[in-house]
């Protein structure tokens, strides 16, 4: 049996990119040989500053949301990061490994910090390292994640071979993405060349996975394309981002093959086309709003959940980072 773990910032409402790009894969995965251990990452979230009463609004908010997608806390370790220390203290081990040139090299931050690198936190740049000590604090092999993670997974991998060579063990496993290739990165229903992100300043660029019917509607219809109707082969729409963009969304979220959808829409423009992906996304998208909106209404259950879950992460996180804590050559402490 392999261990699997997987993170989520709560620093938003989770969009259909964090749905199709890792969450329906947590979902699947449960459904395995694997132990499955996915966390609410809010040591992340506040890399960049989140307001307090927000931040924890959304810390519910994704807990209940990664319920109604069927996360399943019987099968599952669920959890938030924040609630098990083991997370921050082998960052700070990691931050002693890490290169400054490894992490410069890394595409988002400096997608994240544009040109105002002076101004960010420092969180933000070693945020990478904490990564890597979410996934290494619990001896996990898999990671399912969205390809702008890929680079991340192969830092935390340079980490855990640097450490190793440091002190002389053989400590911490080999790390292996696991990615869904036709939705490894959907993409913004703005700008078919950006990513799909919850912190996006624009609503209209993403469906929220709490989105009601009228609002995909809106959004799908206001969702850019190009003048030309849709081809009857995948080989033409390459430089047509943003109709490969929804093409992928709709195979997805439907089921049918990306070729049986442009056989049936070929040569049409894209009003029919965004019509049937419209109903397609409330069909899958809106029963998990519902629900979301329905443990939303049971705190007191969720940080039951929360609570339970975080005992299980802690009795596996804890052993092993005392471990390294002992191989780096600290003192025991407390029990
Ligand atoms: N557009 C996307 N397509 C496919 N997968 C995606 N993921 C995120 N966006 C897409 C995957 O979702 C998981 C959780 O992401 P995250 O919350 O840890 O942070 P992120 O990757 O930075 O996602 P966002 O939505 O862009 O968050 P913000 O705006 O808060 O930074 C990851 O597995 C990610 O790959």
């Amino acid at each position: 049996m392999a261990r699997i773990f997987s993170g989520i910032q709560p620093t938003g409402i989770a969009t259909l990119g964090n749905y199709l790009g890792a969450l329906r894969n947590w979902v699947a995965l449960q459904q395995g040989a694997d132990e499955c251990i996915y966390c609410l990452v809010d040591l992340h979230a506040i890399t960049t500053f989140q307001d307090p009463a927000t931040l924890r609004e959304q810390t519910y908010a994704m807990a209940a949301l990664l319920l109604a997608c069927g996360i399943d806390p019987e099968r599952s370790v669920l959890f938030h990061q924040s609630a098990v220390s083991a997370h921050a203290r082998l960052a700070w081990i990691f931050n002693c490994v890490a290169r400054m040139g490894w992490l410069k090299r890394m595409t988002q931050f400096k997608d994240k910090a544009g040109k105002n690198q002076e101004e960010v936190s420092t969180g933000l740049f070693v945020y990478p390292n904490l990564m890597a000590a979410d996934i290494h604090a619990y001896h996990a092999t898999k990671v399912p994640v969205g390809d702008d993670q890929l680079q991340h997974i192969e830092l935390a991998n340079d980490i855990a071979e640097r450490f190793n060579r440091d002190f002389g063990v053989n400590f911490f496993p080999r790390i292996e993405p696991i990615v869904l290739k036709e939705t490894a990165r959907v993409m913004s229903l703005r700008d078919g060349n950006k990513k799909m992100s919850k912190s996006d300043t624009s609503d209209q660029s993403r469906i929220n996975m709490t989105d009601d019917a009228d609002t995909i509607a809106q959004k799908i219809r206001k969702a850019k394309t190009d003048p030309e109707p849709l081809p009857d082969n995948l080989a033409a729409l390459a430089e047509r981002p943003e109709a490969r963009n929804l093409l992928g969304i709709f195979a997805a979220v439907s089921g049918e093959s990306q070729e049986t959808i442009l056989a049936r829409f070929a040569g049409s423009g894209f009003g029919p086309f965004k019509s049937a992906l419209t109903e397609a996304l409330v069909a899958h998208v809106e029963p998990i709003g519902q629900r979301t909106r329905d443990y939303l209404t049971d705190k007191a259950e969720l940080n039951r959940i929360l609570q339970v879950g975080t005992i299980k992460a802690a009795a596996i996180a804890e052993p092993i980072t005392k471990e390294a804590e002992r191989i780096v050559g600290f003192l025991p402490g407390a029990a």
